[in-house]
């Protein structure tokens, strides 16, 4: 199926499934099953590409010398401990993919899917859905093995909301405040094919993977293995 059919233009709400859209913390609200099994083996067809160059799947080390667990490829923008880059300058040196236009329209569904669901009162998140532009994604690749300690995305000159798709093995996904690395936090688990916005009163919240949970991906998903994580950003750079 083309990605236009897949990812049409117009803001149709997705049908969910039975658990519905959740109001996790002001601004940030988690869709279960959100994508469908055909579009996440699209997806995972699209990473199979993505991973292929100009730049790799890279474990970032961090300044520090932590290299981190997780491998992710980037689109539109690199990023790397802690800036974005149009070059891959820690990696290869080469040029990024292009960030696709079926992502930012995906984007826009998954903004109008979390804030026009009537979870989340405030109006100015709602009226995002038609603007919204991402133009950075980092596609994280987990293992069995792999974690993501507590962080703020905080390397964007924007406040525009953060959109987080999940495909393949269910993980914990740990969802905190604004102020701490610490408690008060909220432990949701991300399956395949699930959405989780974060915006307004919650985009700079810490959050992080405490866990992958092996072999617990979704029939059909299209992954028979590992985790798949999108996070698609406005970085507000030029
Ligand atoms: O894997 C996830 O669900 C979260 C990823 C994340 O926090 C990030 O890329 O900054």
């Amino acid at each position: 199926m083309s990605e236009d059919a897949l990812f049409p233009l117009e803001l149709v709400r997705t049908e969910t499934n039975d658990a519905g859209p959740r109001l996790v913390a002001p601004g940030a609200v988690h869709i279960p099953g959100w994508l469908t099994l055909e579009q996440q083996r699209w997806i995972v067809a699209r990473f199979g590409e993505w991973t292929q160059g100009p730049v790799p799947l890279r474990a970032a080390t961090l300044p520090g010398g932590h290299q981190m667990s997780v491998r992710t490829v980037c689109l539109g923008w690199h990023w790397q401990p802690y800036r974005y880059t149009r070059e891959a300058t820690d990696v290869n040196g080469r040029p990024v993919l292009d960030f696709p236009d079926w992502m930012v329209r995906l984007g826009r569904k998954a903004v109008d899917a979390a804030y026009a669901s009537g979870v989340e009162s405030d109006q100015t998140l709602s009226a995002l859905a038609t603007t919204y532009t991402p133009d950075a994604a980092l596609v994280n690749y987990y293992d069995d093995g792999a974690a993501m300690g507590m962080h703020q995305d905080k390397d964007e000159r924007s406040n525009a909301p953060v959109v987080s798709l999940s495909i393949g093995d269910t993980c914990l996904f740990r969802f905190g405040n604004t102020h701490t690395r610490t408690k008060p936090y909220t432990d949701v688990k991300l399956h395949s094919g699930d959405l989780f916005v974060f915006g307004g009163a919650s985009r700079f919240a810490y959050h992080g993977i405490p866990k992958v949970f092996p072999e617990t991906a979704a029939d059909g998903c299209g992954l028979s293995r590992g985790r798949i994580n999108i996070t698609m950003r406005v970085t507000g750079l030029s």
